[in-house]
């Protein structure tokens, strides 16, 4: 194992980390149950975009983030409609974690009017605000100082400091190497402000690995170089995922300043669209098949088959139930209308007084 505190050491080691999750008592195994469905959904959904995009019926650019279901899923556990989350270009999971429906993510991507933004955002400009999602947008790192001040504004309405909402805001360790990214840290830690930054690490901006963009791939040295709260874990546990965030959003809300977790993972897919050999017009080089050992689904199927809380059969019943309910959700998204023309404008421009 390396001695260098800022590498990732065995967490980036893709021969680990194929084992089932351990699942002990403490956990509520329908909980578990529940969260597992929904990193079906958001697998599926993705898989579905995923076919749209390569028949030509989906032409919005699409990043998914298949093989890092586990990460909103398990954040989300702790979080409620009065936060204020702000993601990335591949948001549609942490969109659907928050409980946001399928549907309004596929009318979405194919641009209907009953998309979560109307269909005039497309993949990349996900909203609903009612489960306290803000947005995405596709600027690597613009959403990180919104968080911010989205802490800023929380604290405005409580404060007493107790029982804070956050500011939560998802990036890719790509984002790291803006300098928003590094303001946002600075302002959060000094103001001591509710926010929780999750760098999704994955290793890769677009098709470049971060051992050649950085010398040191543990992006929460930023962090700690600000004196920020820092949990670093492997992102395809979900178990593991959840308890770090139980910590860390526990002690943000109790107003004791943010915290940053910063979650291993792998996608699958290449940078944008479906392919998972072609990666930016370039032939993929890293070991996928390895990776695919971490898959999180799988390994939460296994901790959970372990302990005796899902059989086949039943995990088979999962599969198909949320299968139709995707394809029952494109249907629907499939036949909804086009916004009209005249629309445009209501989308720019607001009423004043
Ligand atoms: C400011 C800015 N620079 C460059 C891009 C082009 N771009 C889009 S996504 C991306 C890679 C981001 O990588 P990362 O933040 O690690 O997220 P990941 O794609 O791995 O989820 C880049 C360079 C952009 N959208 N915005």
């Amino acid at each position: 194992m390396s001695l260098d505190k800022d590498r990732l050491d065995e967490l980036f080691d893709a021969h680990r980390f194929h084992d089932a999750i351990e699942i002990d008592s403490t956990e509520p195994i329908d909980r578990l149950l529940e969260e597992l469905r929904m990193m079906v959904r958001i697998r599926k959904a993705e898989e579905k975009i995923g076919d749209m995009v390569a028949e030509g019926r989906v032409k919005c650019p699409c990043h998914l983030a298949i093989g890092q279901e586990a990460i909103p899923v398990g954040i989300s556990r702790y979080l409620r409609s009065s936060d204020r989350v702000f993601g990335t270009h591949r948001s549609h999971g942490h969109f659907l974690a928050l409980g946001a429906p399928v549907e309004t993510l596929f009318a979405e991507v194919l641009g209907k009017a009953t998309g979560c933004s109307k269909g005039m955002g497309g993949s990349m400009h996900l909203f609903d605000q009612g489960r306290g999602f803000v947005g995405s947008v596709p600027i690597v790192s613009a959403t990180i100082s919104l968080s911010v001040g989205a802490a800023l504004a929380a604290t405005f309405d409580r404060p007493t400091r107790d029982n804070l909402d956050l500011g939560l805001c998802y990036f890719g360790d790509g984002a790291t190497e803006e300098g928003a990214f590094h303001e946002s840290l600075n302002f959060a830690a000094n103001f001591k402000l509710p926010v929780l930054f999750v760098c999704e690490n994955n290793l890769f901006s677009s098709h470049l690995h971060i051992r050649e963009r950085q010398p040191a791939d543990r992006t929460s040295r930023f962090a700690e170089a600000n004196k920020i709260a820092v949990r670093l874990v492997e992102g395809n546990d979900l178990v593991a995922v959840a308890r770090a965030s139980e910590q860390l959003i526990g002690s943000i809300r109790r107003g004791e300043g943010p915290a940053y977790l910063e979650v291993i993972t792998y996608r699958w897919r290449g940078h944008v669209g479906p392919r998972e050999d072609i990666d930016v017009g370039l032939q993929r080089k890293d070991d996928l098949s390895l990776w695919k050992k971490r898959d999180p689904v799988d390994r939460l199927v296994r901790g959970l088959a372990r302990v005796g809380a899902l059989s086949d059969r039943a995990f088979q019943m999962i599969l198909t139930e949320v299968q139709r309910e995707i394809d029952e959700a494109w249907m629907r998204a499939d036949q909804a209308p086009y916004p009209e023309s005249s629309s445009l404008l209501e989308m720019v421009y607001q009423e004043v007084d």
